[in-house]
């Protein structure tokens, strides 16, 4: 029985359409700097939020209306919804989905029984997704909702708690390898701390590094390929969480030895949570060489905590874009939506919206993205901003021959420097008005 009967499979339609339910800019198989959208954007559903999601919050009950959920816990009921999640990814037509241990399976009354409805329901969404050809983007297990992990998971002063997320992690991963998934990422939902009066923060981070690298070791172990991320968030729900930012989580991995291992899964509303911009942390984790994937989103001006709206502003999704081309394009990472819908938007075919909408702002931003790169008016700005490098004095100083005093005999002989050049920020920010 299908639990979108009224709605069929989305399609193209163009710019012009009026058909709320198509694409306008979305399609799939267009040749985009050489590669299908589809190959780009590597589009992801969070199951968490679109098929867990209840739309309650502090104030007040679930508002969603969700036909296929019955609300209990059963293992009927979890592995219906899974068959209702896979008619709704075909009728999107995303190539992937990601999900958290707990979002899939209910758990049992200890874990060996967790365990075991885990792979029964495992066993429908490997079903499922031979039968669509629709891959896990990445896995990762939920070190957050139980009270277990009230002080944390890897970072909690219970050791009894780092066991049973090692257990948990041991067994995401197993799971993760078994459904063919690309990735497994690691967010420290209490990975952090609310108060330093009764916190061993030296303690706590080499915790989690060792938590960290078991994982890397037990990948190794099984035969698990696919990409490790960590996924920056300054707080909420902690205070402060140690995988802050992109540039704290840079600094940790390269403390402990991880930074072969491990790439940033970055989010757009955790970025702007950080007091940065998605482009800041985009080029931090760009530059270093760890650009892996992004949890797409928004947040809004003004509130301030992670509220995960779907993405709808073409400057950002241009941003995203123009970034993830610049440093290669998406290897195993993708476009993850890691978004959901307003607590007022109960229907079950506002989340066709939302994805639609999402998924068009992205195309649209892959679009904008490759038409400034292929006229190469910012890059070819950019480089000419930085040309007093790549001859004479700057090329000598990046190759390493000078010194303080060798610079210093250089000024005093020339008596000041060259001029500089401007900055042209309005410019360029008119320019890129000419593209989106
Ligand atoms: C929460 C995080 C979470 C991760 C997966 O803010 O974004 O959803 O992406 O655990
Ligand atoms: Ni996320
Ligand atoms: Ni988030």
């Amino acid at each position: 029985m299908s639990a979108f009967p009224d709605i069929s499979k989305v399609t193209y339609e163009g710019p012009e359409t009026k058909n709320p339910l198509a694409f306008r800019h979305y399609q799939a198989d267009e040749i985009v700097e050489g590669k299908t959208m589809k190959d780009h954007l590597r589009f992801s559903v969070a199951y968490w939020h679109t098929f867990r999601g209840t739309g309650a919050d502090p104030f007040g009950q679930a508002t969603m209306i969700r036909p296929w959920d019955d609300g209990s816990d059963s293992l009927e009921n979890a592995k219906n919804r899974v068959r209702v999640a896979f008619e709704f990814f075909e009728k999107l037509g995303v190539p992937h989905f990601a999900f958290h241990d707990r979002d899939v399976a209910p758990e049992g009354k200890n874990l060996a029984e967790t365990n075991r409805n885990l792979d029964e329901v495992v066993r429908v969404i490997q079903e499922e997704s031979d039968r669509t050809g629709i891959r896990l983007l990445w896995g990762t297990a939920c070190l957050f909702a139980n009270p277990r992990y009230v002080h944390g998971a890897a970072t909690s002063p219970n050791s009894d708690a780092f066991a049973y997320a090692a257990a948990q992690v041991k067994k995401c991963l197993e799971i993760t390898l078994a459904l063919g998934g690309q990735g497994y990422t690691f967010w420290g939902g209490r990975e952090g701390y609310q108060n330093l009066w009764n916190t061993d923060m030296k303690r706590e981070l080499d915790h989690l590094a060792q938590f960290l690298h078991m994982a890397v070791d037990y990948a190794k172990e099984i035969g698990f390929a696919g990409q490790f991320y960590i996924e920056p968030k300054p707080k909420e729900p902690t205070k402060h969480q140690y995988d802050s930012d992109a540039a704290a989580c840079i600094n940790f991995l390269r403390q402990y030895d991880l930074i072969d291992h491990l790439k940033l899964n970055l989010e757009t509303n955790h970025a702007t949570l950080a007091g940065h911009t998605m482009q800041h942390e985009m080029e931090v984790a760009g530059s270093a060489g760890v650009l892996g994937s992004i949890d797409a989103n928004t947040g809004d001006m003004l509130l301030g905590w992670d509220t995960d709206q779907f993405p709808t502003d073409i400057y950002l999704t241009t941003i995203c874009m123009y970034t993830i081309l610049k440093y290669g394009g998406f290897k195993t990472g993708g476009v993850n939506f890691d978004a959901k819908v307003r607590r007022e938007s109960f229907e079950p075919v506002d989340l066709f919206y939302a994805h639609i909408g999402g998924m068009d702002a992205f195309a649209r931003g892959l679009k904008v993205a490759a038409a400034m790169r292929a006229d190469g008016v910012i890059d070819g700005f950019v480089r000419d901003r930085y040309a007093s490098w790549d001859t004479g004095l700057g090329a000598e100083i990046e190759a390493g021959t000078h010194d303080f005093k060798s610079l210093e005999r250089y000024m005093l002989d020339r008596g000041d420097a060259a001029g500089n050049t401007s900055g042209r920020q309005e410019w360029l920010e008119n320019v890129i008005n000419t593209y989106v």
